[in-house]
Formats: structure tokens, sequence, C-alpha cells
């Protein structure tokens, strides 16, 4: 991306207040309180997953707001599966959700998964270790949308494991995912 005079400037101009900030009141700096910003990068694009609870890295009080930037920062990782809203084997591209939940350090058991249409499910977090559930961002190549299973979904290797092929499951996929609380 091509920046103009005026935004590297002013760029310049934000990157040497913040440092003359940090380095003259280094007390008062909102990054170093407790439970304000630890170790996890702060977005710089448009916010699409909040997660909040039981988490020890977070870059706002309390959560962790993350775009696609951190998102993918995680290794990329896909799967083939069929899905119980879709016809035939769908490829999906995403990150695990084990490996979200290491980056901002969740403790809990269960996560709350909640949907921009106010669906919300609690999910062991068992799941994420026992098999390779995606966060995924893409089905078939194409970027998942909030108009549609967007902006993320929930997709277990439903077709790898027998287990998987099961009413309790299926209501763990959940779509349109756009916050996680930790418990
Ligand atoms: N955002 C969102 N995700 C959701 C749901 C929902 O209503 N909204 N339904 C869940 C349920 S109950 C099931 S069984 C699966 C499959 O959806 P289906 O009910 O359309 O088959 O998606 C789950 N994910
Ligand atoms: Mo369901």
């Amino acid at each position: 991306m091509r920046h103009t005079i005026t935004q590297r400037w002013r760029w310049l101009a934000s990157s040497l207040l913040w440092g003359v900030a940090a380095a003259g009141a280094p007390q008062a700096f909102a990054f170093s309180e407790p439970g304000s910003g630890n170790g996890l990068a702060q977005p710089t694009t448009e916010v699409l997953l909040v997660i909040d609870g039981a988490i020890q890295h977070n870059n706002a009080p309390g959560e962790a707001r993350l775009d696609l930037n951190i998102i993918r920062s995680l290794p990329a990782h896909s799967l083939h599966t069929t899905t119980a809203v879709t016809d035939g084997v769908r490829r999906f591209d995403g990150i695990l959700v084990r490996d979200l939940l290491q980056l901002v350090g969740a403790q809990g058991t269960l996560i709350e998964a909640r949907a921009l249409n106010n669906y919300n499910v609690d999910i062991p977090v068992a799941d994420f270790n026992d098999y390779d559930v995606l966060l995924a961002t893409h089905m078939d190549g194409e970027r998942l949308l909030p108009s549609g299973k967007g902006p993320f979904w929930i997709v277990y290797p439903r077709d790898d494991w027998r287990q998987l092929q099961d009413i309790r499951y299926d209501y763990r996929w959940v779509w349109q995912l756009h916050r996680i609380t930790v418990k």
C-alpha cells in the first residue's frame, strides 16, 4: 500500500509523540497499567473478533481486540469437510482455535462463542485440543462475510471423525462469530 507524504508525516509525528509520552511518563502511560495491554499487538485494521474473560494477554482493558492482521499472524490451517448447512465437501481456511486461545493465554475450560445474530453456545476447550477445529476465514477460497457465515465460522473436521458427526457438535459450528468469552 502506498502512503501520501502527509500520511507518512502524520505517522512519524504520532510515533514520536507516543515515544516521548512513553519515555517521559512511564508510570502514567496507559500501556503500562496492569490489564490494559500485555504482550498482544494492537489492531491496525477493523476489529472483527473480541476475546474476553479468563485471558492472560490483552491489548485493551480486560479484552483482546483482534483484526485480520493479528489473526493471520497465526499459522494458516485448512481442512476439507461436509457441513450441516451446505452441499458437498467444502474447503475451509483459517487458523486453529487452540492457537487463538494460546495467543490470548486462555485459562478456562469453556468458551462462550457469540454470533452477530445473537446465537451463543458454550464449547468445551477440550474440543480444540482433541481436534483441529478451525476459526475459518474462507470457504472454497472465498472470504466469509458477515452477510453470510462470516466474519468467522467455527469449523470442525467433521468428516475425519465419526464422533463429530453428531448434533452435539453441530450446534458448536458457530457462524458469524464475533465474540468469545473464556470461562
Ligand atoms: N450464528 C449462528 N450459528 C449457528 C446457529 C445459529 O443460529 N446462528 N445454529 C447452530 C445450530 S443449532 C446448528 S445445529 C448448526 C447447524 O445449523 P442448522 O440449524 O442451520 O443446520 O449451526 C449452529 N451455528
Ligand atoms: Mo441445531
